[in-house]
């Protein structure tokens, strides 16, 4: 039973007999991406400094190199999981190619590949506006003490076992599913420890703000354009608010909380859209759906997708189910 004021430590624990392979293999790597999540928002946390420590791409007043965050939070995930050993491959949005782990074990008999955008919205960083990481977990499908393949990484997201983000904000925060709700941790800094301040999260059903990028309004299809007026009309809860972060991870964050609709729909500048299926959509339709929410391509449920390529871009609307399915009745009517 989730507690508030629960360590996430603790909750993992407690909770590992909900996972379907109670190996601890997943509590492990749930744990090592809490750990992760600390290193990674610790350097977020320093970002303000660059003009005392030296931004990207100078060298400090040390004489070291500095690097970019998103390279930074892209290679602590991947130490962190490599050096305990227990996945057998990650993809990262970072990287072109998936990364295989073969371990130091003669056999690694790991059974789960990680999926992850390690630093999303990081153009926001400059101006001290909240980033995310996102992950993804599935088991392989291919034998264990086998190399990964490509199988392994294109699962469609029904398949997920978890997936969760942490967002740097005003407050840190790990969210995360297993299947089994969605629940949000906070970190307290101080100490350096997670705990459990938003347990059991839903997605109200019907809600009262639109998240898109409406400068590029003149380039969506006719259905999305038409479901923007929609959102404008005046009519009983209408017209709804605009609030666009542009930050993926923070958006749907606020829109769980309070109730809305994120969209990022294919223009005539992005035939399929600009977010990537395996390390945004999936993870986010996987934490929506289970909080009681709804995502989808426009027509069909993002994990229900047959992903085809490690890097592959899709249109997304994700956000409360009512809100969603006005989008898609406006699409299958207008296109
Ligand atoms: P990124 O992976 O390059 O950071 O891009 C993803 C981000 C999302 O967080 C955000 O929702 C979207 O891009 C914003 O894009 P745009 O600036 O085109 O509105
Ligand atoms: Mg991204």
């Amino acid at each position: 039973m989730a507690r508030k004021n629960q360590t996430l430590g603790e909750f993992i624990i407690e909770n590992q007999a909900e996972f379907k392979y109670s190996s601890g293999e997943l509590s492990r790597l749930i744990n090592s991406i809490r750990l992760a999540a600390k290193v990674v928002n610790h350097q977020v946390n320093k970002a303000g400094l660059v003009d005392i420590v030296g931004a990207a791409g100078e060298t400090n007043i040390q004489g070291e190199d500095q690097q970019k965050l998103d390279v930074i939070a892209n290679e602590t995930f991947i130490s962190t999981l490599k050096n305990r050993e227990i996945v057998c491959g990650i993809g990262s949005e970072e990287n072109d190619d998936f990364i295989t782990i073969e371990g130091h074990k003669e056999d690694n008999q790991n059974k789960y590949v990680v999926l992850m955008d390690p630093l999303d919205g990081s153009s926001n960083i400059d101006v001290n506006v909240s980033v995310g990481t996102i992950f993804s977990i599935y088991r392989r499908v291919t034998p264990p003490g086998t190399p990964v393949t490509m199988e392994d990484f294109l699962q469609p997201g029904r398949n997920q076992v978890a997936a969760g983000y942490i967002i740097y904000g005003t407050s840190t925060m790990l969210v995360y599913t297993t299947g089994h709700g969605v629940n949000g941790f906070t970190l307290n800094p101080a100490i350096g420890t997670f705990y459990l301040s938003h347990p059991n999260m839903q997605f109200p059903k019907d809600g009262t703000i639109y998240s898109v990028n409406e400068g590029n309004y003149t380039h969506f299809p006719l259905g999305v354009k038409k479901y923007i007026k929609y959102c404008q009309e005046e009519s009983e809860n209408r017209p709804y608010t605009s609030r666009y972060i542009g930050s993926l991870v923070s958006d749907i964050h606020r829109n769980m909380i309070k109730g809305g609709i994120y969209l990022y729909p294919k223009s005539s500048l992005n035939a399929n859209g600009k977010l990537r299926l395996l390390y945004e959509c999936n993870p986010m339709a996987f934490i929506t759906e289970q909080a009681g929410g709804k995502a989808s391509d426009g027509y069909t449920s993002i994990l229900d997708l047959k992903p085809t390529a490690l890097h592959q871009r899709v249109p997304f609307i994700c956000g409360s189910q009512h809100m969603v399915e006005k989008a898609e009745a406006f699409m299958a009517e207008f296109g």
